[in-house]
């Protein structure tokens, strides 16, 4: 069932032992939701556990509370409400036994399965942290700087930090209103702009890959299995290779998940609806950036795609 901000915050303020779950290749405005969701009802003197089946990435482990995201459902616990963050299905959640508990669902993605009993969805918000940013500080919920910095991280990876056109006054209006009250732009930019030699190296594997369909209104890259094994948890740093290149409309980042099942990320720059092609391959996301997964060799992968692509040209 659809509910509105006011109804979700409730939902928070009747409930006192939390589970809160993140999708599995967590991106930063996934870890920003679910630290920020965490701190805020940790000061409402609740508990709230954290999970994210694969863990948290190494690039955002520098945000105070990482540490406690663990990658299974703690044995023996016990839950009175079950928060999913950024999850447009439950699959992104891991393959848990959850527990049977009222949950509610805060997302942005407009391919939402409504998969819990109570869901907060707006899809015209460039990131999860965006609502909560509008929950907590119009609901007065308490806001220290670990949340605000946490939050500002989720809303900014999520716009591309606001350049890309998922971003509204309100995505502004709710990153200014974070640092008003102390969150530090240059702090998590610092850590985020950090590249290791690791990520330069297959950011140039990921170069010699570039080609391009379609008279140029399709880039493509790829990560092999060698890629995706230097640095695959960050492969959204990638994508943005063929999305950038001039004339392009879809950049699609082919991603090898063992040799016989390939991964895509895809972008669009103005007018392709990447969700609804990522939607022929049973996967989802946003009107400029969804993923799905083809059960084929990388080279099948490929034909198989622009096979679909091309009509949303
Ligand atoms: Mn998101």
């Amino acid at each position: 069932m659809k509910i509105s901000k006011e109804e979700a915050a409730q939902f928070l303020r009747d409930h006192e032992r939390f589970l809160l779950v993140g999708h599995i290749h967590a991106d930063g405005d996934d870890i920003g939701s679910i630290l920020a969701l965490h701190h805020a009802l940790v000061h409402l003197g609740k508990s709230a556990d954290m999970v994210i089946a694969d863990g948290v990435p190494e690039r955002f482990r520098f945000l105070a509370g990482t540490e406690e995201i663990q990658t299974s459902i703690p044995e023996g616990a016990d839950y009175d409400a079950l928060v999913f963050t950024d999850l447009s299905n439950i699959e992104r959640g891991g393959d848990f036994a959850f527990p049977k508990v009222p949950s509610l669902c805060i997302d942005h993605h407009i391919s939402n399965t409504e998969y819990t009993d109570y869901l907060w969805l707006r899809a015209d918000y460039a990131a999860t942290a965006e609502l909560l940013a509008e929950l907590f500080l119009d609901g007065d919920f308490p806001l220290d700087k670990e949340a605000r910095d946490a939050l500002y991280m989720g809303i900014g990876t999520d716009s591309g930090f606001f350049k890309f056109s998922n971003t509204s006054a309100h995505t502004l209006l709710m990153a200014s209103r974070l640092v008003e009250g102390g969150a530090e732009p240059a702090f998590i930019s610092n850590h985020l702009d950090v590249t290791t030699k690791v990520s330069m190296e297959v950011y140039r594997r990921v170069l010699d890959t570039l080609h391009y369909a379609c008279g140029g209104k399709i880039g493509l890259a790829a990560m092999d299995e060698t890629s995706m094994a230097m640095d695959g948890e960050n492969s959204d740093y990638y994508v943005s290779i063929p999305r950038r290149v001039e004339g392009v409309e879809i950049g699609v980042l082919f991603k090898a998940d063992g040799p016989e099942v390939t991964r895509l990320s895809l972008r669009s720059r103005e007018y392709a609806n990447v969700s609804e092609l990522a939607a022929e391959f049973g996967g989802g996301g946003h009107v400029r950036a969804a993923g799905c997964t083809i059960r084929l060799p990388m080279a099948e992968a490929e034909k198989a795609f622009l096979a679909a692509a091309e009509k949303y040209l």
